[in-house]
């Protein structure tokens, strides 16, 4: 299994190996702490990736869905993605991928749009094939629907490929085993999937990590970008060779390649007071990091003096920091049980609407509030506008949906919602009555108060699929830790 030198090396291409590069969990688009250098940062994230893939000569990049952070990505992200993406075209290199929880719409995908330019194929039930590798492709389905699957893919035979595959693979979105937070069975969909796999390459869960199944290897590749601050570890992807010469699970070689040189600078500092000490010890303790750009993310515990968090974050700016995040967990502990992390406060707020439950049309209400791109001025108007759209070209999106799925890998500082809110829908059909007073109403519902408690209360029984919100922030704690470059680091 173990190949000397690394696999990705230029120059060093077996004829015999089919590589391709696993990403997935890019969140372009994802405007963290309300910061436009962090949003730019998960795009320069994904363009890294490409021009790796074009520079090592990949034979295919494979994305395990998320590529965007919302369903609605705005114009300059979805222009730097296709650039990307004609990037990797030009160079011959397929973008293959299937769609994930976050960017998921109920219409056509971004990605059917992609392959309709011809700069992407959507993986799906057929074989997708890269020399002799066949690929398939399994989108987020929600939790409540996945009794229904039958996960019955075409067999090569039956397909249009011109000869037998030595490998099979599944490229998949959502929780699997035996990973953290996993709400989806491995052994399940392995057993009844019509094709017999080698490797399963997922997103989701934004901490990589490599498991074999029986003999299957499952791998997450992990997030680009750090889409949360409990993501710690270095970035990265994996690069996957399949040797024609050794067909079945023995030949595939997984490793792991780091994005640590280029991606954003975190500083993820703790300052445990001991009784007596205060700010100038929390500053002291900041001031050991390299803050140039950095976001910085301050953890207080222990003891000591109280510190105002305002002013510690103003010393890591003024000190250079992009982004300073200080949290006092000795007054968290204290004050309630409440988990949410308030570094981030729309990243709690965004916690707090996941498992509150809101139809799409409701969703779309409190991202038009909440979006720093849209002006006061102009919120009515636009909340109109898209509510009218809904009722006249997707009145679904208005009606409570079929299930909900809550996403616990996924960390606080993601937002994403399939449940379902009778209460939400009918605030927003009230919206929607051509009443622009109604209409302002329930925006000012949903901007002064965050989730509006009405509709809080309105569905507790949707809670059965959240996972502890405490655990959620713990997502990559019992991931294998440091620098991961061989399949071996992950046994
Ligand atoms: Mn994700």
């Amino acid at each position: 299994m173990a190949v000397a030198e690394p696999i990705y090396h230029p120059g060093n291409k077996n004829p015999a190996m089919t590589r391709v590069l696993h990403t997935g969990d890019t969140h372009i688009g994802y405007q963290q702490y309300h910061s436009p250098e962090r949003r730019a940062d998960f795009l320069a994230a994904f363009e890294q990736v490409v021009d790796d893939a074009v520079e090592m000569d990949v034979d295919a990049v494979v994305h395990a869905g998320d590529l965007f952070h919302d369903r609605r990505p705005d114009l300059p992200d979805l222009m730097g993605t296709l650039s990307a993406l004609r990037d990797l075209n030009a160079a011959d290199i397929p973008f293959l991928a299937v769609v994930g929880n976050h960017e998921s719409t109920r219409g056509g995908q971004w990605l059917d749009l992609f392959e309709r330019l011809g700069l992407a194929t959507r993986l799906g039930d057929d074989p997708v094939a890269v020399d002799a590798v066949a690929f398939y492709g399994l989108d987020h389905v929600p939790e409540s629907r996945r009794d229904d699957l039958d996960y019955d893919y075409t067999l090569p035979a039956d397909s249009d490929l011109d000869t037998e595959p030595t490998h099979s693979v599944l490229v998949g979105h959502g929780l699997f085993t035996p990973f953290a937070h996993a709400n989806w069975e491995t052994e399940t969909v392995l057993e009844e999937s019509t094709v017999e796999f080698d490797a399963v390459l997922l997103g989701d869960n934004h901490a990589p990590g490599i498991e074999r199944v029986d003999d299957v290897w499952v791998t997450y590749c992990g997030s680009t970008e750090r889409a949360s601050a409990s993501e710690e570890d270095d970035r990265g992807y994996n690069v996957v060779g399949f040797d024609a010469d050794d067909p079945g699970p023995a030949g595939v070689d997984i490793r792991r390649r780091s994005l640590s040189d280029v991606t954003r600078e975190f500083g993820f500092v703790t300052a445990d007071l001991e009784p007596g000490e205060g700010a100038d010890r929390v500053r002291e303790k900041v001031g050991q990091h390299d803050l140039d750009d950095a976001v910085v993310i301050v953890e207080i515990t222990g003891d000591g003096e109280p510190v105002t968090p305002g002013g510690i974050e103003s010393f890591a700016l003024d000190n250079g920091a992009l982004i300073a995040r200080v949290t006092d967990r000795r007054e968290i502990e204290t004050e309630t049980e409440l988990s949410v992390s308030f570094a981030d406060p729309d990243a709690a707020v965004d916690e707090r609407i996941e498992e509150v439950g809101l139809s799409e049309a409701a969703l779309d209400i409190d991202e038009a509030v909440r979006s720093p791109d849209i002006a006061d001025s102009n919120l009515r108007e636009t909340v109109k506008s898209r509510l009218k759209d809904q009722i006249e070209n997707d009145p679904a999106a208005l009606a409570p949906p079929e299930s909900d799925d809550s996403d616990a890998s996924e960390s606080a500082a993601e937002s994403d919602s399939e449940s379902d809110d009778t209460t939400a829908s009918d605030a927003a059909a009230d919206a929607a009555d051509d009443d622009a007073d109604d209409t302002a109403d329930t925006a000012d519902t949903a901007d002064g108060e965050t989730a509006p408690d009405d509709t809080a209360t309105a569905d507790s029984t949707d809670d059965e699929d959240t996972t502890d919100d405490e655990s959620t922030a713990d997502d990559e704690g019992d991931t294998v830790e440091g620098e991961l470059s061989t399949m071996e680091d992950f046994l």
